[in-house]
């Protein structure tokens, strides 16, 4: 009879669950036993970049990924990176080790102690299996509920429990394949696109769902067909639409008067693959303008459940987009040309201005770069000068929890090594997740990262006046030399001074990762 460890593994191996994110402790010893040859261990030094890294991979590969974590301890240093990944819907497969089954109850060091109730409002379903036999189908549950859910699931494992023998029943769970369908009904088909056909002024709005879900290009084909405006959702955490196309008007202010604002006019705004809505600074309205009526599409059931206005249809978007654009059986509205990018604004030196480093990242680097962006105050500075025009081009802390961006980069550049992949980072956002850079020169990963050294929270400095808090402590963070940091973790890094300086180093591709310092000019996100 094969073990519950030998079960796990080949049902893990079965459904590709290969690449496992972890920093183990002696509760997880047991599971990583025997690991067949064709698994890989990526170690991360701290539990917040184990999950930045995976959640990175995960998006970027649009599969399930298994992260093993220490007990409670792991797990709590895991939270907020968790934070991210739950708002960007990726399906991280988080194992956890558990003392043995009769240490838990009286609490030896290391029991995860009610380990389900941990994580539980975080993540979409944790549990700790009722006996050792049933393990592999807990286990297999853990991937499919994350895969269904499109949500990080937790799964706390006792580690006596796994070199026990499985029982008759247990290799069943290798076989399974679970899937799902969200099409829409004929009537339900029938009412949208009768909604969206006599809509005088329609707008669209997209979440970072529509470039996870490979639905980049479609929602350019939908959006020409329609002739109409196009925005991306608030708080976006990947890019679903190019951002210089003449139809795209930006990113939402996340804020419910401005949103508002936005869709005067509008009589139908359909929202396709996002929350309604991310709102940030409570800048209070009323949701909608007089006789806008708004559509959300979204898989994300709670999504359309929690929404405080509008109708919802739960449903796969690229479904919804294919009823469309049969509907909408006509020929392309002729879109113009994409919209030219302003020359970058300057600083005094030695400081660059943002716009100045992101105007040299547009020029010096291929047109299909993935930018995992982490820099607060650099917002708008970024939008006016990026030109992205690619698939899985952009990423940003989903939840905004800092210490997404340095780890998150490093599982993107992982999931695809052929793709130039840039991390944008902030001097305070770097610390979060510094640590990734360790794993980053151990599995040499190539990777550039862009480390923007204005020597304080600049996000912060603008939020405070706009709470009316202009003298806060704790906004600034000088003494940080971000070269020396990353080569005592073994990544090449240097200094520059100069635009052209910088144009030049980004223009020679790394075939490792490095670090490229830049002292710029503070500035504000919007
Ligand atoms: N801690 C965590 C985990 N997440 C956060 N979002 C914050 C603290 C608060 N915070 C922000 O929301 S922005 C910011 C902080 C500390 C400043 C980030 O500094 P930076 O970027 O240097 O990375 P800017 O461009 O200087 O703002
Ligand atoms: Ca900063």
């Amino acid at each position: 009879m094969p073990t519950v460890r030998r079960v796990a593994h080949d049902f893990l191996e079965r459904r590709g669950l290969t690449t496992v994110f972890g920093n183990p402790g002696s509760n997880e010893l047991p599971f990583l036993a025997d690991l067949p040859d064709g698994f890989r261990y990526v170690l991360g030094l701290h539990e917040g970049a184990v999950v930045g890294m995976a959640d990175g991979y995960a998006q970027a590969t649009g599969r399930p990924v298994l992260v093993n974590l220490h007990a409670a301890s792991g797990s709590g240093n895991a939270m907020g990176a968790l934070t991210n990944a739950v708002a960007a819907r990726t399906p991280l497969v988080v194992v956890a080790g558990q003392q043995v089954r009769p240490a838990i109850g009286p609490e030896a060091n290391l029991s995860n102690v009610d380990a389900p109730s941990l994580m539980k409002p975080l993540v979409g379903w944790a549990a700790e299996p009722a006996c050792a036999q049933d393990v592999p189908r807990a286990l297999a549950q853990a991937v499919f509920e994350a895969e269904l859910q499109r949500r990080p699931t937790y799964l706390s494992v006792p580690y006596d429990d796994w070199d026990v023998d499985a029982d008759d029943n247990a290799s069943a769970v290798l076989d399974r394949q679970v899937q799902r369908a969200a099409v829409p009904s004929g009537e339900q088909a029938r009412l949208l696109t009768e909604a969206v056909v006599t809509a005088r002024r329609p707008a669209l709005v997209l979440g970072g769902d529509i470039d996870t879900a490979g639905l980049f290009d479609d929602a350019v084909r939908l959006a020409e067909r329609l002739g109409c405006p196009v925005w991306a959702a608030p708080s976006l955490f990947r890019l679903p639409f190019p951002n210089r196309h003449p139809q795209f008007r930006g990113v939402l202010p996340a804020g419910i008067e401005p949103v508002s604002r936005a869709f005067e006019g509008h009589d139908l705004v359909l929202v396709l693959g996002a929350p309604v809505f991310r709102y940030h600074e409570y800048l209070p309205g009323r949701y909608l303008p007089e006789g806008t009526r708004l559509i959300q599409v979204t898989e994300d059931a709670s999504a359309a459940a929690r929404a405080p206005m509008g109708e919802a249809l739960v449903a796969e978007p690229g479904a919804v987009i294919d009823l469309l654009l049969k509907a909408l059986d006509a020929p392309n509205t002729p879109t113009g040309d994409y919209r030219s990018v302003p020359a970058p604004l300057t600083a005094e030196a030695p400081r660059l201005h943002p716009e100045e480093v992101f105007a040299a990242l547009r020029d010096e680097l291929p047109g299909d770069t993935a930018y995992v962006v982490e820099s607060t105050s650099t917002n708008s500075s970024w939008w006016r000068q990026m030109d992205l025009r690619r698939p899985g081009s952009y990423y940003f802390p989903a939840a905004g929890g800092l210490g997404f961006g340095l780890p998150g980069a490093v599982g993107v550049a992982l999931a695809q090594p052929d793709r130039p992949v840039v991390g944008v980072i902030g001097d305070g956002s770097a610390n979060y997740g510094i640590t990734a850079l360790w794993t980053a020169a151990q599995h040499r990963v190539p990777l550039t990262v862009v480390l923007l050294r204005n020597g304080t929270y600049g996000a912060l400095r603008w939020f405070g006046d706009l709470l009316g808090v202009p003298d806060a402590p704790g906004m600034d963070i000088p003494g940080l030399d971000f070269t020396r940091i990353a080569e005592g973790y073994g990544v090449a890094a240097q200094h520059v001074d100069g635009v052209e300086e910088l144009r030049v180093v980004l223009s020679q591709l790394p075939d490792g990762p490095r670090l490229i310092q830049v002292d710029t000019a503070l500035t504000t996100p919007s």
